[in-house]
């Protein structure tokens, strides 16, 4: 049990400014009353029976919280905690007053977030800013590499029992750290994006087996194509194999893995330690053609460049499609008889290639919570997070909702549930119970991605959404490069030549890429991309990946 010893600032108003603390901004519109500060000493659970009494006008901490939303929490943006219990269960034992601002996770609503940075701080951002986001932004942020000890006391814990080189991993260019970690530090079945799947029944009732080569797999795919797998009595209707551009674990670098081109992370290589080309190679338009012959053959769905993820959804969701790269089914079927006829397809490699991912074994999220000029009492921000980081238990009550729903301790292992929409609307949720088993459930129950910083991983037996994730990941751990990208942090000023130099390159490669699936290749189309590749400075790009590789900006 966490004593938090709360030396409240006191303040009244949101984003209160112009007091005598030393953590404010000047600039700020808003009006404040900066009270006299006093020290209560309190439990949490001595708080959470009095806080009627305890959390008057006097005291109340009130905090403006910008916070990641997961792109399948159904919940409400005016009641995000709703559903959230340890959100819900923090401000009522801390006795705070929270404002949260949900905002969609992985830059979707950039333009918002902009605007905040630009000037409507909130006094936290919480599993929304990247890297580059707060090295271009120092001065936005509160320094807080001497106040983890002090005012998050467990959360220094933690780091210094169990996350070697905590420190050297927070500290920014500048040598300050600017926040504390999220996420999991080793997370298994986070390593890699997308992975493959196949309809097991439809495979069955071709009499056929699961493919381990290219041309198995394309036979697999013309068997999809000429039958009618789905039953519906037109045997037109079947997508062979299903991606989308524009869904983060179904593009087309799902397929380049098989033509031994590890994209995904970026546009290149990295071989012995050095980083090489890897868009303008023989390689990479072989790759190109050959998924462009499985386009025009109608092996692959001639829409996979442009849909929406809707329109993906509504494909997998339909029982209309044979083969598909994606997260897991569960993240896009509720339906638990179709869901379950989908099962992994190993990595196939294309002829005379070798598939190759690139992973990502260290999932903390280093820029998770951060705490701006904003805000007028740094040391309650911070109180939360380590109410938070607590213990185990209640890190993964955040992150994963409610004890005994969607995971629960098996011995001393905190282990993924199998769960059923009746044991969600026994325990309360029955406004969400018929998302039971989707991610969207676990997605409005807790903070999937940005919960507070967890050492491991659930468990995931089988037959748990985990476990189901995990058969499909195990298989590609073979093919994981052996080298990665670094995780240093780039300076501001190397970033902001970078972006320069580099505009409309991302573009450049990704329009060549999904214009060539679809239409083919030619020498002049060909020859134009490499020209354009020098024009938006493919070269240069190149070289920053090698300096952030050696870590040597
Ligand atoms: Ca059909």
């Amino acid at each position: 049990m966490v004593s938090v010893l709360l030396a409240l600032s006191l303040t009244l108003g949101v984003c209160a400014c112009g007091s005598q603390s030393g953590d404010t901004q000047s600039g700020n519109s808003q009006e404040s009353v900066s009270q006299e500060e006093s020290s209560v000493s309190r439990t949490s659970e001595e708080n959470s029976s009095d806080s009627e009494e305890s959390s008057g006008a006097d005291e109340q901490v009130t905090l403006r919280i910008a916070v990641g939303k997961h792109n399948a929490d159904v919940s409400d943006n005016d009641d995000f905690a709703k559903f959230k219990v340890m959100l819900r269960k923090a401000e009522e034992d801390l006795g705070y007053n929270i404002e949260w601002l949900p905002m969609l996770e992985g830059g979707a609503e950039s333009e918002k977030l902009s605007t905040m940075l630009a000037g409507d701080l909130p006094d936290v951002f919480w599993g929304l800013l990247g890297d580059n986001q707060i090295v271009d932004n120092t001065g936005l942020f509160v320094a807080l590499e001497d106040k983890i000890e002090e005012f998050a006391p467990n959360v220094y814990a933690l780091y210094e029992e169990s996350v070697p080189d905590w420190k050297e991993f927070l500290t920014y260019p500048d040598g300050h750290i600017y926040s504390m970690m999220g996420g999991t530090l080793v997370n298994p079945g986070n390593a890699i994006r997308g992975t493959m799947w196949i309809n097991q029944e439809w495979l069955d009732q071709l009499q056929l087996d699961m493919p381990a080569t290219m041309a198995e797999l394309e036979d697999v795919l013309a068997a999809f194509r000429d039958n009618d797998c789905d039953g519906d009595g037109d045997p037109s209707n079947e997508i062979p194999l299903d991606w989308c551009q524009k869904h983060w674990a179904a593009g087309y670098v799902e397929m380049a893995h098989s033509f031994g081109l590890p994209l995904g992370g970026g546009y290149y290589d990295i071989v012995d330690g050095q980083i090489v080309s890897a868009v303008d190679t023989d390689e990479y338009r072989n790759f190109l053609e050959e998924f462009h012959r499985m386009t025009a053959e109608g092996l692959v769905n001639v829409e996979g460049a442009t849909q929406t993820e809707e329109q993906y959804n509504s494909n997998l969701s339909g029982g209309k499609v044979g083969v598909f790269w994606g997260w897991a089914p569960y993240t896009y079927m509720s339906d638990e008889e179709l869901k379950s006829q989908y099962v992994p397809v190993p990595p196939i490699s294309a002829e005379g290639a070798t598939f190759r991912v690139q992973a990502n074994l260290n999932g903390a999220n280093r820029s998770c919570y951060v705490i701006t000029t904003a805000c007028q009492n740094v040391e309650a921000a911070m109180k939360l997070w380590d109410y938070m980081s607590q213990d185990e238990r209640t890190s993964f009550t955040t992150a994963y909702g409610e004890e005994g729903l969607t995971w629960e301790y098996v011995g001393s292992d905190p282990t993924n549930r199998a769960y059923t929409a009746e044991e969600a609307t026994e325990m309360g949720y029955e406004e969400i119970a018929s998302n039971a088993g989707s991610s969207a459930f676990t997605a409005t129950v807790g903070m999937v991605n940005c919960g507070p910083l967890m050492l491991r991983a659930k468990a995931d037996p089988s037959g748990t959404n985990g476990g189901i994730r995990w058969s499909a990941v195990k298989n590609y751990v073979p093919y994981y490069m052996e080298q990665t990208m670094s995780r240093s942090i780039i300076p501001a000023e190397a970033n902001e030549e970078f972006s320069f130099t580099t505009d409309g390159l991302n573009d450049c490669v990704d329009s060549f890429a999904c214009d060539s699936i679809l239409n083919g290749v030619t020498d002049d189309s060909w020859n134009n991309y490499i020209s354009d590749l020098s024009r938006y400075g493919y070269e240069y790009y190149l070289e920053f990946q090698q300096k952030h590789l050696d870590s040597s900006f």
